[in-house]
């Protein structure tokens, strides 16, 4: 008998393919997540589960009595919507997807960072509602980028490709915070200069693009003192994790202009927007489209369903975190 396997959410064709032709594979396609309880009934009836960010996996899930589940193979990079404290108290196996996600994650940062800097939704929104009514010298001027530091929050593969293509595309100059300074060899790969602090980035940054992960070490780390911190003409960005950002406190800068602009693609409580921010012109608002492109999350897939394979072979998992 295959082992019992369960997606919370449908998959993209080409992984769920290769998942379906090894495993006996339930998918909720409800189009909704879900519930607390029905992951608890979840735990009692599959042998692994491959979630999304979406579930809320909290020690209450993960350690109900007699679970049948040994293995969570999360269809994602970030983890922590999962306790991996009580994962490993209730001796189930944790593995995310890194790497293949990393490029696609720098594309929507670059393009949040072109959005803002050159008023794009505003502008098109404008033209959609007819006030467009020709050419002009003075209209939806916006910063050009050649030139400017773009300040990344966190140096890890997402920060490092962001760095890359902002330096080869757009002619940055890239600084970087991060709790641990990368190797001289990586800074002077990506030209990168470190900088002592976050306070002292945000200082310098015309562009501050955050890469941290979420969780309690990085709750509310942009908040309005950090905010003061900032350029009035700065710009921050946000691809991590909406706990990052103190959401209330951006809205408040931007609004009063304190800073130019912000180009969002996460939210503390997903899928709700601060409503603060919705009528913002100068927020671009994306939804969570970081991993969002055919190939990227088929590999999240293929990668989930890899280290699936790996653990029902007794081998070593491919990216394990518990
Ligand atoms: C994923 C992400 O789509 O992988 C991550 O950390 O933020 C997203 O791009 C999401 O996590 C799916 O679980």
């Amino acid at each position: 008998m295959p082992p019992k396997i369960l997606l919370t959410r449908p998959w993209p064709e080409g992984a769920f393919a290769y998942l379906k032709a090894r495993y006996d594979v339930t998918v909720n396609d409800s189009g909704v997540p879900l519930t607390k309880d029905q992951l608890i009934a979840a735990m009692g009836e599959y042998d692994a589960l491959c979630p999304t960010v979406t579930d809320k996996l909290t020690a209450e899930v993960l350690s109900v009595a007699d679970a049948r589940v040994k293995m969570i193979a999360n269809f994602g990079a970030g983890f922590e919507h999962i306790d991996l404290n009580a994962a490993k108290a209730a001796g189930i196996r944790v593995s995310n997807t890194p790497d293949v996600l990393t490029e696609a994650t720098a594309e929507i940062a670059l393009l949040l960072i072109l959005m803002t800097s050159r008023r794009a939704s505003e502008a098109e929104r404008g033209l959609r509602n007819g006030d467009w009514n020709g050419w002009k010298p003075t209209q939806f001027l916006g910063q050009s980028l050649d030139g400017k530091t773009l300040g990344l929050a966190g140096f890890g593969r997402i920060g490092q490709a962001t760095a890359r293509k902002a330096k080869a595309a757009l002619g940055m100059n890239i600084a970087y915070y991060s709790r641990n300074r990368v190797a001289p060899e990586i800074e002077a790969a990506f030209d990168a200069r470190y900088v002592g602090s976050l306070d002292e980035l945000a200082a310098q940054a015309d562009v501050l693009s955050l890469h941290t992960p979420g969780g309690a070490g990085t709750h509310h780390m942009i908040n309005a003192a950090l905010l003061k911190r900032m350029k009035p003409t700065a710009i921050l960005i946000n691809t991590a994790r909406g706990s990052v950002v103190n959401e209330i406190e951006l809205a408040e800068a931007l609004d009063a202009r304190t800073i130019a602009a912000a180009g969002l693609d996460v939210y503390q409580k997903e899928p709700v927007v601060n409503p603060a921010l919705l009528p913002l012109d100068n927020a671009v608002l994306l939804p969570h489209l970081g991993s969002a492109t055919v190939e990227t999350r088929n590999n999240m897939g293929l990668r989930a369903a890899y280290n699936l394979d790996r653990f029902f072979a007794g081998e070593d998992l491919l990216d394990g975190i518990a």
